[in-house]
């Protein structure tokens, strides 16, 4: 052995410590080490184990820094003699809890009725009712509390039990939650609510605030809301310190890498209104989380590492005196070592199951039950999750705990209460109706006062429980709501009136750049530095971005409007001298979220519902490479668009050929087309500076201008702009220009010029979007020149807002007949025009091929198909042929073939530009930042 091993196998090796610090004093330490060795031998080793922990403990209390353990023992944090008093009326709320687990079960049960057979999720409420009721009766602040009220993120297919709540409370009645799962009524303007499956405001949203369907994005938003909060509190906006953020996960949820993925940005932020409640049931939707393992210790170790408060809800208070009694340790020692595997077997089976395969397996832990019947080790012996008391004590400390947020994981049993078919058993997910036999032992255990007979009557529709708002439970229930501030969940939509920016604010964009040659990126932040200066709702914008700000010029922003940071700057910035230094601000503007754009949507997603959650509107402008952004995170925007956020995505660097030098995954030809699928995202491909403007106008009036009330559907968009970073003069707004058109999608932007061209030249259409219409500009220029060719050319500012207007036409046609038959703005706009149509952008062909069917002429779109790759954008451009000659030759091939040009032009033409030398290109300039 070498020297070097014997000083790594002597030394202080804990987890992470150095193991290369020289020992300055070896006999001391060889007295301690013999200490504890004859610690070991007189005492034994649970007693070694306890003096080393406590040991630890003072170290850590005297700053000798030493690691801290990330995992403990598999029981309860919160002691028994440390919980609080219980508050409540434990029996009434027992007793209406009682009426939520049968009413949640039989909703879905119902649901499951022939010829319905939608189904729902039943075991997942029934695991977790006590959770939600501890929070409910005593926690949860509700809208009309003075504090704004607290967010809650109910999990996903729990969602039965918090209708079952609001049946109870009067909030629906028994037809409502017969509309379980059937929503096209509702959706086609009838009047039912249709509950929705999941928590989908944009379904329900009256009701649910928080779309936690999608697993791993709930975890990210919950972090991402407890941060607007803060945000909103240390930028003056509003003052939210009263207000927190729970949310509520599966432990199955926890394996998707979001929903760890964002635990640092918590803690970084000592995010201490936050709270997660991880229902630990040891199951997903097949089988067991960790069979092999316990997934509880390590949720725990996980989220110790990353900087949180950790309170564990192993076992309820039946277990206390066994673990008071547990003198050596053994059931300690039973507990850490069993696997959650067999935990779940254990509660899928009987007592004596558990008295064999638990207890026996330690002489000193058999004796613990030897006096308890089978019965007793069943009933008495509960998981944490299933007593409020446990429960209530760990809420009670979460609230309490400054500095961190807090993870709150609780062992609970799935399908708990519903019969032997479903507790803990594996197939929980299709079972999704309950047996006879189940309805009444379920029946029984809740003591629900429903008869056999009405059971047996049609056990298809087991009634429904609700006594009545004169009950003295359902009275009890609701005070505590009113107490608390109001029913849960609950959206409102009320905000302060807003009075937009004028003409003035995009006058400068309108003007164009002169001789200077900026890409459109440039432009927008121009705009957007004069929006954030409008001295009414200047403050609401909140650039957020994923590390590149100076990619985008954004750094301009950093003196002025600074990072927002809670904790400050507190060392020098490297760059301090600069005047774009690296500033951060617990005031700070902007949202920079680090190289994180998954965060960054659900930091958009925060801010762009704000004027819901908080009733005070925040105007999110979210700019990220055009790459990363739909195909990347394209689960988080629709899920933003499930909660109805307003904002705006800016896809930067966009274009397959434009950014040149990134290559495959960064060249983006397809995020118009993505973007395009999301129904409530308005997708725009501008050209010019000036177009932006427009754009930007329309979408903030759209979103908080014009008459429309305040929580109109319409509202509830997000405008999508790809802007790219190929410096070129902005031309000035062209005089006359048809706004309507532009806004609608297309404009004519420059006529063909038939001058000298004889009487009837050949025309043909170019439309272009985005970099390409320079490319039709081009093309323009060549047909005239080179082959006597008048083109017009139209801007394309949205193709997909083009179709959208198109289906919405046929769409009446088909289904309204007898209305006048609308012609849709494409086809008119083209109507009177003559020639061919050529399309280009740089974005794939099904992108311009959006409009072909309504364009009354023949239709060639040019795109870039296929993959990107590195090199001039010139180059790039032959190379998917969508330059100026390659457009030019295409409508030479369209006029060739209705005999308008000579048949042989096209050929000529080809030869000419050199159409197959990637060499020959010369659209586009060079070089760009990416
Ligand atoms: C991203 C995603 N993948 C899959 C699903 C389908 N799904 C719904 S519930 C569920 C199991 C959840 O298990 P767990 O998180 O442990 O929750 P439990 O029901 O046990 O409380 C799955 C896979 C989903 N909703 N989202
Ligand atoms: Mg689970």
């Amino acid at each position: 052995m070498t020297a070097g091993d014997d000083r790594l196998k002597d030394g202080p090796i804990l987890n992470g410590i150095p193991a290369n610090l020289p020992d300055i004093d070896p006999d001391e330490t060889q007295e301690w080490v013999e200490s504890l060795d004859a610690l070991v031998d007189e005492s034994g080793r649970r007693r070694a184990r306890y003096v080393m922990l406590r040991l630890l403990e003072r170290a850590r209390a005297m700053n000798v820094g030493v690691p801290s353990l990330t995992t403990t023992d598999y029981v309860n944090t919160i002691r028994p003699e440390h919980e609080p008093w219980y508050p409540g009326d434990e029996e009434i709320e027992r007793r209406y809890r009682a009426w939520i687990r049968w009413n949640s079960a039989v909703q879905v049960h119902r649901a499951q009725r022939p010829d319905l057979s939608v189904g729902g999720h039943i075991s997942t409420y029934a695991s977790a009712a006590t959770l939600y009721e501890i929070g409910f009766n005593h926690f949860w602040r509700g809208k009309d509390h003075p504090g704004g009220g607290d967010h809650i993120f109910f999990q996903g297919h729990a969602a039965p039990g918090m209708y079952a709540r609001a049946f109870l409370e009067g909030r629906f009645d028994e037809a409502d939650m017969d509309s379980f799962r059937q929503e096209a009524a509702h959706l086609s303007g009838q009047d039912v609510p249709g509950l929705p499956s999941y928590p989908h405001p944009r379904l329900l949203p009256d009701f649910w605030e928080f779309p936690t369907v999608s697993m791993g994005l709930g975890p990210m938003n919950a972090i991402h809301q407890a941060q607007m909060n803060k945000y909103l509190h240390n930028r003056g906006i509003k003052d939210t310190s009263d207000q927190r953020v729970w949310a509520f996960l599966g432990d199955g949820e926890m394996d998707e890498p979001e929903s760890r993925g964002l635990l640092h940005t918590a803690a970084y932020e000592e995010l201490d209104n936050l709270t997660f409640v991880i229902n630990c049931n040891l199951q997903r939707l097949d089988g067991p989380v960790r069979g092999n393992g316990k997934i509880i210790q390590e949720l725990e170790a996980f989220f110790r590492g990353a900087g949180w408060n950790v309170i564990k809800v192993v076992w309820g208070r039946g277990w206390d005196p066994l673990l008071a009694a547990d003198h050596d340790g053994a059931l300690v020692n039973l507990m850490n070592h069993t696997l959650d595997g067999d935990y779940q077997t254990f509660r899928a089976n009987d007592g004596q199951y558990v008295r064999e395969h638990f207890f026996d397996r330690d002489p000193r832990t058999r004796r613990m039950v030897e006096d308890w019947s089978d019965e007793d080790i069943w009933w008495k012996l509960k998981r944490g999750g299933h007593d409020y008391t446990k429960v209530y004590a760990a809420y009670k400390a979460a609230v309490e705990h400054s500095g961190q947020p807090t993870v709150i994981l609780v062992k609970t049993i799935k399908g708990y209460g519903l019969g032997e078919h479903f507790a803990g058993r594996n197939a929980t997910h299709q079972m999704k109706k309950l047996t006879l036999d189940d309805l009444k032992g379920l029946r029984d255990s809740l003591k629900i006062p429903v008869s056999d007979e009405e059971l047996e009557k049609d056990p298809y529709l087991p009634p429904y429980y609700n006594p009545g708002p004169d009950d003295e439970a359902i009275q009890y229930m609701k005070e505590r709501r009113e107490k608390l501030g109001g029913y849960l969940p609950t959206r409102t939509v009320s905000y302060p009136e807003m009075t937009l920016p004028g003409e003035d604010t995009y006058k400068q964009l309108r003007k164009g750049s002169g001789k200077q040659e900026v890409a459109t990126t440039m432009a927008w932040v121009r705009l957007v530095k004069d929006l954030m200066r409008d001295k009414e709702i200047g403050h609401r914008f909140v650039p957020i971005i994923p590390d590149e700000a100076r990619t985008f010029g954004m750094d301009s922003f950093f003196p002025t409007k600074k990072i927002y940071n809670p904790h400050g700057q507190n060392y020098t910035s490297v760059d301090a001298e600069l005047m774009l230094a690296y500033r951060e601000s617990d005031e700070g503007v902007l949202l920079h979220t680090g190289i994180n754009e998954a965060g960054s949507v659900a930091a958009f997603t925060a801010a762009g519902t704000a004027y819901a959650t908080h009733g005070e509107p925040l105007i999110p402008l979210y700019i990220f490479y055009s790459m990363f952004g739909f195909q990347r995170t394209g689960d988080g925007i629709w899920a933003a668009q499930d909660q109805m956020a307003r904002g705006f995505l800016l896809g930067a660097t966009a274009g397959r050929t434009t950014l040149t030098g990134e290559g495959l995954q960064h060249a983006d030809g397809h995020s118009q087309l993505l973007a395009a699928a999301n129904p409530a995202v308005v997708a725009w491909d501008p050209a010019f500076g000036f177009e932006i403007a427009h754009i930007m106008r329309a979408g903030l009036e759209q979103m908080y201008g014009g008459d429309a009330p305040q929580e109109d559907p319409s509202r509830n968009v997000i405008y999508y702009l790809t802007m790219y970073n190929e410096p070129m003069v902005q031309p000035a707004e062209p005089d006359g220009i048809d706004v309507d058109g532009l806004l609608k999608g297309m404009y004519l932007y420059r006529s063909g010029d038939a001058d000298g061209l004889g009487e009837t030249p050949p025309r043909c259409q170019l439309l272009g979007s985005g970099v390409g219409l320079p490319w039709a500009l081009e093309a323009q220029e060549l047909l005239r020149e080179d082959w006597g060719v008048v083109a017009d050319v139209w801007s394309v500012t949205s193709w997909s807002e083009l179709r959208r207007e198109a289906m919405r036409c046929d769409e009446d046609a088909f289904l309204r007949p007898e209305q006048e038959k609308r012609t849709p703005y494409i086809s008119t706009a083209l109507q009177d025009t003559v020639g061919p149509v050529i399309a280009v952008s740089d974005y794939m062909k099904q992108v311009q091929d959006q409009i072909r069917p309504w364009v009354p002429e023949e239709f060639a779109a040019l795109g870039t198909d296929g993959f990107g790759f590195s090199d001039t954008r010139a180059a790039a451009r032959r190379y998917f042929h969508v330059d100026g000659p390659s457009m030019t030759v295409r409508a030479l091939q369209l006029l060739a073939a209705r005999g308008w040009v000579d048949e042989d032009m096209p050929r000529q033409a080809a030869e000419k530009y050199q159409l197959h030398d990637t060499q020959a290109g010369t659209s586009g300039t060079a070089g760009g930042d990416a």
